[in-house]
């Protein structure tokens, strides 16, 4: 199986976070795609992935799986022993209830303020930015306001809950810790009033399968 992907940036974090999880390491060969060169929005990129998004699994049949939600699907589910979607219906349906909250609120939220609010990849993507958006950058910003609405409510859910969606670890823990990555990267705290996030996210990141990856966070463009 291949992965295209680009190292250090949170989406594509989430799926090396379950590669390590489930000891698939070995069985993917990376293809880097060059996010800065706005590799992702030409017509070769586009053709296997039409959002123009890392990361995308391409199977050894040729098939073209992008999503984190579906990708991490697919390889949890290889070996018949699901360890982070849920095996029976009420652990999946929670999880992806859960997971649903961490992209709305959180992933997709700091994505758009990223790519909106601030310089984001740099002049190389600019082309590639929505020209009718007039109120980008405020559009933007309304975003980072969603994003630490987000924070908040994953703090409350923390309080009571050891993971995301409940007892155990699951794919709705990876996406809120790429979630947070991100926001490091874009230069967002956690407020310190969110404790029990903060602690989780400690947590997390002793994790082996998060560990090994921590520091390797996108370095930006200069602005
Ligand atoms: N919903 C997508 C989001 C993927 C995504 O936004 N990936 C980022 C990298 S972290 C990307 O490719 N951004 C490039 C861009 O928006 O120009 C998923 O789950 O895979």
């Amino acid at each position: 199986m291949k992965i295209y992907d680009i190292s250090g940036f949170p989406n594509p974090a989430r799926i090396r976070i379950v590669l390590a999880e489930k000891g698939l390491d070995a069985q993917i060969e990376f293809v880097k795609v060059d996010l800065f060169a706005a590799e992702h929005k030409q017509d070769a990129f586009l053709a296997i992935n039409p959002t123009g998004t890392v990361p995308v699994l391409e199977l050894d049949d040729g098939t073209f799986i992008s999503e984190c939600v579906a990708i991490t699907e697919y390889l949890d589910n290889l070996d018949g022993n699901p360890t982070l979607t849920g095996k029976t219906p009420k652990q999946k349906a929670v999880i992806h209830m859960m997971q649903k909250r961490a992209d709305d609120q959180l992933i997709d939220a700091i994505g758009i303020y990223f790519h909106h609010a601030t310089p984001g990849l740099g002049a190389r993507l600019e082309a590639y930015k929505s020209p009718e958006w007039a109120h980008r950058k405020e559009w933007g910003e309304r975003y980072l306001e969603k994003f630490v609405r987000g924070m908040q409510y994953f703090d409350s859910v923390l309080k009571s809950n050891a993971h995301v969606a409940g007892n155990d670890f699951s794919m709705a823990d990876i996406t809120v810790y790429a979630a947070l990555m991100h926001a490091g990267a874009a230069g967002v705290v956690i407020p310190d009033d969110c404790t029990a996030l903060l602690a989780w996210q400690a947590k997390m990141s002793e994790r082996p399968s998060v560990k090994n990856r921590s520091g390797q966070v996108m370095a930006l463009p200069a602005a």
